[in-house]
């Protein structure tokens, strides 16, 4: 079980990557550079769980809605906005943009605008883990949509027959951008899924912190002992619409307020609370240094210049490097 310190520190990372969605989302409006916003808030629990039954060497793949991932990954706030906001000091010098986020020194991988194309990647990366017995672990995030492309069933096929040290991380928020899940599954427990390539799938709450951590690690123990991959559904839930601009026609506020009311932070304070571990002032100031390292990032982030013509044909695929030329 981990220590109420660890617990602490999970706390105020899911409230930096809180913030960070809500302060980026505020400053769209503004920003030229900003391209598209997917925003996590409602699924930290998730991320952050994730993450901390990683090792720092141990590597992920996200999706269209990364910000979290990278964070929790250990990835770097100022440079995480700078990448929003276009800049030249973004971590990918701001010629990715939101949904190409990556930062290899944390070992989180890439963002992919394409849903589902992290999956067959990321099984890809796994198998180069095991045949060069690094003993690293290979995690990938994923929608509930991303179920139904190809990709899932290719990547889930080879990552069972291979035995790959991967874990399969699907974030089932019950929507695939504005259509509910239900009209188009005929399966709404992705967990289930797993059975069809003779792989465990478990089905955990999203909300909970610390059920996410325990199943997480499970499975990483799994994989990095050489017991192949598992299918883990976290059932959760995205608070703001599926990206920046999204009226909502298709959910009442109703369904949204019920979701509210299990905040994954506000559930971790509540718990942390009962058991005495955090006082009330302590979960002030850490919600304060969030607010104050978030407001830093977006400070740098528009401090920072655009980047110069000259790098345009940077960091870009280029056939004569492949060729050695
Ligand atoms: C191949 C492909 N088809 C369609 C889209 C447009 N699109 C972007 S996100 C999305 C829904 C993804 O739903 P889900 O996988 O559940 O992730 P969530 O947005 O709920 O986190 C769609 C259809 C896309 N990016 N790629
Ligand atoms: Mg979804």
């Amino acid at each position: 079980m981990p220590s109420p310190e660890r617990l602490k520190e999970l706390y105020a990372l899911m409230w930096r990557i809180r913030l960070f969605e809500e302060a980026a989302n505020a400053a769209f409006d503004s920003e030229p550079a900003f391209s598209v916003l997917h925003m996590c808030c409602g699924q930290e629990a998730v991320e952050v769980g994730v993450c901390a039954a990683l090792r720092p060497d141990d590597l992920v793949f996200g999706n269209h809605r990364s910000h979290g991932h990278l964070l929790a990954k250990g990835g770097d706030l100022n440079t995480t906005m700078a990448e929003l906001f276009g800049r030249a000091t973004g971590c990918c010098g701001g010629k990715g943009g939101s949904m190409h986020v990556v930062d290899a020194t944390v070992g989180f991988m890439g963002a992919n605008g394409i849903v589902s194309a992290g999956l067959p990647i990321a099984t890809g990366a796994a198998l180069a883990q095991a045949m060069t017995r690094s003993g690293r672990v290979v995690v990938v995030f994923f929608g509930d949509g991303a179920t139904h492309r190809g990709a899932f069933h290719e990547a889930l096929t080879l990552g069972s027959l291979w035995q790959l040290p991967v874990v399969y991380l699907c974030e089932n928020n019950g929507y695939q951008q504005w259509v509910p899940q239900k009209e188009v599954a005929p399966v709404s427990e992705v967990a289930r899924m797993g059975a069809a390539y003779a792989i465990p799938g478990v089905t955990v709450d999203g909300q909970d912190l610390e059920a996410v951590m325990a199943a997480a690690a499970a499975a990483v123990a799994r994989a990095r002992t050489g017991g192949g991959p598992t299918l883990l559904e976290c059932r959760t839930y995205r608070f703001y619409g599926h990206s920046y601009g999204d009226t909502q026609g298709y959910r009442t506020a109703e369904e949204v307020a019920r979701w509210r009311e299990r905040d994954p932070l506000t559930l971790l304070a509540r718990s942390l609370r009962e058991r005495q571990a955090m006082s009330e002032g302590e979960d002030t100031g850490i919600q304060a240094a969030a607010a104050r390292a978030v407001a830093d990032a977006v400070a740098f982030a528009k401090a920072s210049p655009y980047p110069s013509p000259e790098v345009l044909d940077r960091d870009v695929f280029d056939p004569a490097w492949r060729l050695g030329a």
